[in-house]
């Protein structure tokens, strides 16, 4: 919005020309989205006390996990928030990528808020059907990965490492972008199980999707890289920027011990957005890197239960694999500082193939 009202003052007051560039915008939605979130956090989370709005903990857990039991969840609507709100006061809102992501975010958080609330409000602990949660997540992909093939987005799928190799992927690019998305988004949630587990790495990932869109979207440096130009793409770094700030103000909350979770209508839409800004910059196959957290977790729950299934043995302690090393006698703040460092290693050798092509 501010783009909108500033920027055209600048044929007056040259200080405006300012808001043109994206690099500005992108730092002043970083430090907005951090502001919303440690202005409203302890507000939120005195709400969510106030109306008992607490975790339920499975008693088949890791039994450390007992003590967490009633911890205020939904703090995925403050991380939401914090990220819509700076997107539209500093993106330029005529951008149609802008506003394919800000639909996937919107549209996997009431998938993920409808879960929370059966499972925290209404108190039924299976909350919503993995079946219903599965097609919610699937119609809301499908509709965005649909609207970029009518649109006449390039249906290309390139493959790190190889320049110039391109595989046209035509209509079949529906289910692959609605795969993407919501392999993404059902990774980061699986991922969310330790204070901070999720958050830190997805803050990681959009601060490394905030360079890779900036690369993408600029003619020249996408020239110079040999990697897809996708014109207007760049405007997403003012989204991921916003990203990694209310993970930022998030994270000051949801550090151990944590005195709030983000629930599903954090880790769904969190994860999808990643994946939705993965489709529109052409590096979806790179997200296996970025958030090879995120892999690692959901192959690890993937592995057990096939595995479980066929031998009635398990590969893990327990699944997800964080909870492996919990029971293997690892403390909570090892086991995430550990995972946050591999996070940082995978982004930086994703962010090495932009140049290895
Ligand atoms: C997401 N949710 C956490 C919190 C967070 C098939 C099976 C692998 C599914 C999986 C599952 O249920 N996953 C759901 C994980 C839960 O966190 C809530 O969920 C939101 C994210 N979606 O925001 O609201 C618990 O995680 C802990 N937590 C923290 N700090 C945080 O910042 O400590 C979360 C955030 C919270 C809290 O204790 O209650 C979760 O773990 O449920 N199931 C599992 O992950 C279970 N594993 C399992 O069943 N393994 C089996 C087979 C089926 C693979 C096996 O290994 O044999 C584990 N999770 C739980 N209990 N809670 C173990 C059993």
């Amino acid at each position: 919005m501010l783009y909108h009202l500033l920027y055209p003052l600048h044929v007056d007051y040259p200080v405006f020309n300012v808001f043109k560039y994206i690099t500005f915008r992108t730092i002043y939605s970083v430090l907005t989205a951090m502001a919303i979130a440690f202005i409203l956090g302890p507000w939120l989370i005195r709400l969510l006390s106030h109306y008992q709005i607490g975790q339920p903990v499975r008693d088949d857990g890791p039994q450390r996990h007992l003590v967490k039991r009633g911890t205020p969840t939904m703090g995925g609507v403050l991380i939401l928030f914090a990220i819509v709100m700076p997107t539209l006061l500093w993106a330029d809102l005529r951008n149609p990528y802008v506003w394919v992501v800000l639909v996937t975010v919107a549209g996997f958080g009431a998938v993920g808020f409808w879960d929370d609330y059966l499972k925290v409000i209404r108190k039924n602990p299976k909350g919503l059907s993995a079946r219903r949660k599965f097609l919610g997540q699937v119609a809301v992909a499908g509709v965005v990965s649909v609207y970029l093939v009518a649109s006449g987005f390039d249906t290309h799928l390139t493959i790190p490492f190889l320049k110039g190799q391109h595989v046209e992927l035509g209509w079949l690019f529906i289910p692959f972008a609605v795969l993407v998305i919501v392999g993404a988004s059902n990774a980061v949630n699986l991922t969310d199980g330790l204070d901070g587990l999720a958050i830190g790495p997805v803050m990681i990932a959009a601060g490394t999707y905030l360079l890779i869109v900036y690369l993408t979207g600029h003619a020249k440096f996408a020239a110079y890289l040999q990697i897809p130009y996708v014109a207007g793409v760049g405007e997403l770094s003012i989204l991921c920027g916003a990203m990694v700030g209310a993970a930022m103000g998030f994270l000051w909350f949801n550090t151990y011990p944590a005195s709030v979770f983000m629930g599903d209508v954090g880790s769904l839409p969190l994860g999808a957005a990643l994946g939705a800004i993965a489709v529109v910059s052409k590096h979806e196959l790179l997200l296996v890197l970025v958030g090879g957290i995120f892999v690692i977790e959901a192959i690890s729950v993937i592995g057990q239960v096939a595995y479980f299934k066929m031998t009635g043995k398990r590969i893990f302690l327990m699944a997800p694999i964080h909870h492996h090393f919990e029971l293997k006698g690892w403390q909570e703040p090892k086991i995430i500082v550990r995972f946050w460092l591999i996070a940082i290693v995978l982004a930086l050798l994703a962010l090495s193939t932009l140049k290895l092509r």
